[in-house]
């Protein structure tokens, strides 16, 4: 069956409606990034660079590093865009745009975000790489899809036991990574984590400059949280959409986060740019190995 015009969003040189890519521009393996700025800081690694686009926040570009073939991706911040993103990227991997139809051998992507978070626990430290195991949204994104079969509810249920969680907020939901890839990229260099996912960076992660929060000791409250032998370790805002998105799609997700901000502590890295060059560096290396 063939997908309305008003679904599937092509622009008149046929690339998908937001990226603004064709099939062949990306690579079966994606790096996402929250900061357009950062896809040229990844791509400035490569070998041979084929294809740079830029359309809204979404700038890609597709090369080559040893012989593999990678696209890096900015999506901007926020699960929102994350929606948008991964359905598009699905697109062009799946989807024959020209009949419009979804195609019979469906081909599963490797999806690595490199981030940066905000640990809330004293022993996740500062300048540390973490690997999420777990994600936890809080944005509501996986509730607008046919996801029960893969979220882990009793974790959900837990949570908003353990903390009174607010009816008047998104009911949380938990997803996990990629385990092929959550082994892959993690070392004696990385802590592994459970990652909370937040629909913004200041009210939504406790970070009050003018404006007051109804629960002040939320992070906290977060943090006490405990079931199965895990705890939340970190916050920021795309993880739970990535690993919800992928296993709705058949894709294989990975999220690394550079650990910037300690916020049980309050110390904020003292040159977060290197962090991130060494994550980045980090990353790439486990990509071609
Ligand atoms: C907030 O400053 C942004 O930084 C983190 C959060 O998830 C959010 O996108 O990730 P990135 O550095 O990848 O953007």
């Amino acid at each position: 069956m063939s997908l309305k015009a008003s679904e599937l969003i092509l622009n008149e040189d046929g690339s998908i409606y937001h990226l603004g890519l064709l099939p062949h521009e990306i690579a079966d393996t994606v790096i996402t990034v929250g900061d357009p700025a950062r896809v040229e800081r990844i791509s400035a690694y490569f070998d041979k660079i084929e294809i740079t686009r830029m359309k809204r926040e979404f700038c890609t570009h597709t090369g080559l590093l040893d012989g593999k073939r990678i696209t890096v991706m900015s999506t901007g911040m926020g699960t929102d865009n994350i929606d948008i993103a991964l359905t598009e990227l699905d697109a062009l991997a799946n989807i024959d745009l020209q009949k419009k139809e979804v195609k019979n051998d469906l081909k599963a992507l490797d999806i690595i975000r490199i981030g940066t978070t905000g640990s809330i626990r004293e022993d996740v430290a500062l300048d540390s790489f973490l690997v999420s195991e777990l994600a936890m949204g809080f944005d509501g994104l996986m509730h607008f899809y046919e996801s029960d079969s893969f979220l882990q509810a009793a974790y959900a249920e837990e949570f908003v036991k353990q903390t009174n969680w607010s009816s008047k907020k998104a009911y949380p939901y938990v997803v996990e990574g990629s385990g092929r890839l959550i082994e892959k990229f993690s070392s004696k260099d990385t802590v592994k984590g459970f990652t909370a996912t937040n629909i913004g960076f200041y009210g939504p992660q406790g970070r009050v400059l003018r404006n007051s929060i109804p629960e002040a000791d939320m992070n906290q409250n977060i943090a006490a949280f405990s079931f199965n032998g895990r705890s939340i370790t970190n916050l920021e805002m795309e993880t739970s959409g990535i690993y919800g998105m992928s296993k709705l799609l058949g894709h294989h997700a990975v999220s690394m986060n550079a650990v910037l901000a300690n916020r049980a502590t309050g110390e904020f890295s003292a040159d977060p740019k290197k962090l991130v060059d060494n994550l980045i560096k980090y990353c790439l290396e486990r990509i071609v190995s």
